[in-house]
């Protein structure tokens, strides 16, 4: 009969695992600012991880702005109208990032691209090593998360 401590052994292993996909967060463009002119989402962006499997949200008046994903040189001259690989305009978009590299955002209102409204993002592997210092929170909170969960699982043993 396996003891207890394998058991917490084995619970560990499937918590370590279990945890980094749990962690798949729903990343609101702009944080409280949204989707809009006039803000800087070159540094919002410096500022955030975007990993593998976590969702871009794009929060906006649609009767206003809208978003389309363009490639990298209709990003720098705000090209909405032939390189648009897709388009945007609920108001409440949500984009999961299914695969890593370069991604690249504007508004489709080609004066408020000008204007700034547009981000340039680079989604990461999953497990990728931190890049810079934001990172030690995400790593500190899975480790919190996975110690939380094997405290739980020795509860009901
Ligand atoms: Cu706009």
């Amino acid at each position: 009969m396996a003891s207890k401590l394998q058991v917490l052994a084995v619970l560990l292993a499937i918590a370590t695992v279990m945890v980094p996909v749990a962690m798949a967060a729903d990343i609101v463009v702009g944080d409280d600012n949204g989707w809009r002119q006039d803000f800087n989402y070159t540094e919002w962006a410096s500022n955030n991880m975007f990993m593998l499997g976590d969702n871009l949200v794009f929060k906006y008046d649609r009767a206003i702005h809208s978003v389309v994903a363009v490639g990298g040189d209709d990003f720098r001259t705000c090209n909405v109208s032939n390189g648009a690989i897709k388009r945007f305009d609920s108001g409440n978009d949500v984009i999961q990032l299914n695969t890593t590299g370069k991604r690249w955002y504007v508004c489709g209102v080609v004066e408020h691209c000008i204007n700034g409204q547009k981000l340039a993002i680079e989604v990461l592997p999953a497990m990728s090593p931190p890049p810079n210092s934001s990172t030690s929170n995400q790593v500190m909170s899975h480790a919190y998360q996975t110690l939380m969960a094997v405290l739980i699982a020795a509860m009901m043993i």
